[in-house]
């Protein structure tokens, strides 16, 4: 569109074997708490969530991103749970990985740096599954856990519409070696 402004935010994108995964616990959770689901190729896990900005600030946000050095990581998405406060069913890592940390910290630093809002909430790595969900979901494992080998992170622009947003990557990250 000729829009001014844009919605963007830092995410590690699933390569579609892992999509898939997660898409299937989102499933078998709707079952216990309806809700929901999230298409299966807009699966995601936010790094730093920018939002709303003029669009002319995108070379900068992209030398925020050209700062960041990372190494390839496993995440391994190992437990599926329910927030009460936002009504979202979520997958998780039990396990953080320092390289996830590094990298969200690595960003948030840039992002302030040059000016960009920042989140200040403590990170909590997780993807949204469902949302509206209802009822309760004891917190629980998935087994075998979902082996997501991070090998680069990306910018996304979300486009709100109907029938829930839609996504686009507008660039990729590679980590280094
Ligand atoms: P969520 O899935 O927990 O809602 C796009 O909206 C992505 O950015 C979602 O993964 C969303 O997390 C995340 N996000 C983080 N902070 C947000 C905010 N303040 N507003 C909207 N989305 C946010």
């Amino acid at each position: 569109s000729a829009s001014r402004r844009t919605r963007v935010f830092f995410a590690l994108w699933p390569a579609p074997a892992i999509a898939r995964r997660l898409h299937r616990e989102g499933e078998r959770a709707h079952a216990t708490t309806g809700g929901r689901r999230m298409r299966r190729d807009t699966l995601h896990l936010t790094l730093a969530f920018i939002g709303d900005m003029p669009r002319e600030r995108l070379e900068d946000l992209l030398a925020c991103a050209d700062k960041v050095d990372f190494a390839p990581f496993a995440l391994v998405v190992d437990r599926i749970a329910a927030w009460r406060h936002n009504h979202i069913v979520w997958a998780g890592a039990s396990v953080q990985p320092p390289e996830l940390e590094s990298l969200v910290s690595q960003l948030n630093a840039a992002l302030a740096d040059a000016g960009f809002p920042v989140e200040r909430r403590k990170f909590s790595a997780h993807v949204t599954l469902l949302r509206n969900a209802r009822g309760e979901l004891p917190a629980s494992d998935i087994d075998p856990p979902i082996e997501w080998s991070v090998r680069t992170f990306a910018l996304i622009e979300s486009d709100l519409a109907q029938d829930g947003a839609h996504y686009t990557v507008l660039k990729f990250w590679p980590a280094a070696g």
